[in-house]
Order: structure tokens, then sequence, then C-alpha cells
């Protein structure tokens, strides 16, 4: 496991960074929070995406410090915008984690961020095995005031389950149902449902991977809330972050 020893002495040598991707509320126009997403910075400057190493990491107990990492590092960047939201992802195992939820709210407490500005997004991988389990971390996370959102929403087994008993705060539609929207009428059809069942059940929305107008249009007009993607903004680092504006639409 070279990546995992790697990826613990880059975490040690401060090679680990965030970058945020701006949410957009559909209606407004205007920016209602970000998402942290990770980078592995190299020796030439550039970077690694997560998707190129997080899967192997989740799945080894180096996932706890790493993400400890992007908690801290979003609650200093919520300590200099007091007036957004971060959203950061938790692996399966972070979830299942009784150390990192016992401090958790501790490292929010001692930063002075209220949790309310924190989004936990889980996957429905985190689900899977120990529903009943989820259910009551879930219930726990809710009940000391963070927002717990379902990410990847739609890709996984059995989702619409999960709905019926989880205490979630919101979806995330992955962007597959998002790609084909402006061309697809089946494509159409699906969001539509998927944007119905999160309002009917009060579950804020967001749809991911928008790219252009018309999927922005299409998706405000189903009454989908919230959207990202690179139609707005890219994830960026933070000296960017700090001065991005949504464009004027
Ligand atoms: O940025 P990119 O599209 O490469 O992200 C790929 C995947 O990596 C996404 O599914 C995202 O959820 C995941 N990811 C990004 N940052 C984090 C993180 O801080 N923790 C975890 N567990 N996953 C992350
Ligand atoms: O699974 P998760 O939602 O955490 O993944 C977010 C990832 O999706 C980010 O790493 C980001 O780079 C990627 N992403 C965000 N917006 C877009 C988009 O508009 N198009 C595509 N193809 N990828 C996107
Ligand atoms: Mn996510
Ligand atoms: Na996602």
């Amino acid at each position: 496991m070279l990546l995992i020893s790697n990826l613990r002495k880059g975490l040690r040598n401060h090679e680990l960074e965030l970058f945020y991707q701006p949410k957009i509320c559909l209606e407004t126009g205007q920016s209602c929070g970000s998402e942290a997403l990770l980078r592995w910075r190299q020796a030439d400057g550039g970077h690694i995406a997560p998707g190129l190493f997080m899967p192997k990491v989740e799945n080894t107990t180096l996932i706890a410090p790493v993400t400890r990492f992007v908690v801290q590092q979003s609650l200093t960047f919520l300590q200099q915008h007091p007036e957004q939201t971060v959203s950061v992802n938790f692996a399966v195992r972070n979830l299942f984690d009784k150390e990192l939820l016992f401090d958790l709210p501790l490292m929010l407490d001692q930063a002075g961020i209220d949790p309310g500005q924190m989004e936990i997004e889980i996957t429905e991988r985190a689900l899977i095995n120990n529903p009943e389990l989820a259910r009551v971390i879930i219930g726990e996370l809710r009940s000391l005031g963070f927002q717990v959102s379902l990410d990847d929403f739609g890709t996984g087994y059995s989702s619409f389950a999960y709905l019926k008993h989880l205490p979630l705060t919101g979806l995330k539609i992955d962007r597959a149902f998002v790609k084909d929207l402006e061309h697809e009428p089946r494509a159409r059809q699906l969001m539509q449902c998927m944007v119905d069942v999160a309002n009917a059940l009060n579950l804020s929305v967001t749809a991911e991977g928008v790219e252009n107008e018309l999927q922005a249009r299409i998706l405000r007009d189903m009454g989908c809330q919230q959207a990202q993607g690179f139609l707005f903004a890219r994830p960026m680092p933070l000296d960017q972050i700090r001065n991005w504006r949504p464009r004027l639409q």
C-alpha cells in the first residue's frame, strides 16, 4: 500500500488541501454554501483529484485523520466566512467512527462554529450494511445540529427505502441524472420525480454536475432548489473562493 503510506506522509507534510465548489440557489442565482473537496498537492505544483486516492483511503484507518483534517480546515474557512455553510464528505467508516463522532461537536465548539453551518454528506454505501445503526447515528448528528445529506442519490441501491427511515435534511442528485436532461424526456421525467420526492419530504435538493444554462433552467422550473456544477464554478482553492461571486444571470 504505497499510496496509503505516501498519503500518510502527505498529510503530515501539509500536502493535502481543500478546494471549495459553490452551491447555487437556482431561484436567486446566489451562492448558498460550498462543498469542501480534497486535493493532494504534488511536488510539481499540480493536484491529484480525490477520485484517484479517496476510494482506497476510505477503506483504511487513514480515513479518520484525513476526515479530521477536512473538518478542521472547513472550520477555519467558516471562522473567516461566518455567513457561509460548508458541506463535507464523510466516508462509510467515518459514520461508524465513535471517536470522530465524539470529537466532532467539541471541534465545532472550540472553533465557535454552529453545527447548522456544516452539512455532512454521506453516500448510500454507508447505509447498506447497517441501516439501523446508520439511522441512529444520523439522528445523533441531527440532534447535534448538523445538516445531513445523502450524496450521489440515485446511483446506489434502494435509495427510496432509505428516505423512508432516515432523518436526513437533504438530497444531492448524482450528476448522471443531470447529464442528458436537455436531450432526453426520460431523464427529465426521472429528475422531476426525484425533485418532487425531495420537496414532498421537505429535503433540500441539490442537482450535481450542472454544466449548461439549459440544464439549470430546466432544474429551476422543476422546483429544484440548488445546483452545483461547472456552469457556475469548478472547485477552487481557498484564496479564490474568498472573492468568488456568482455572475449575474
Ligand atoms: O473532486 P472530484 O470529482 O475528483 O471528487 C471525487 C470524489 O471524491 C467525490 O465523490 C467526492 O465525494 C470525493 N471526495 C472529495 N473530497 C472528499 C473528502 O474530503 N472526503 C471523502 N470521503 N471523499 C471526498
Ligand atoms: O460525489 P461528489 O458529489 O462528492 O463529487 C463532487 C465532484 O464532482 C467534485 O470533485 C467535482 O470536481 C465534480 N464535479 C462538480 N461539478 C461538476 C460538473 O459540472 N461536471 C462534472 N463532470 N463533474 C463535476
Ligand atoms: Mn459530495
Ligand atoms: Na455526489
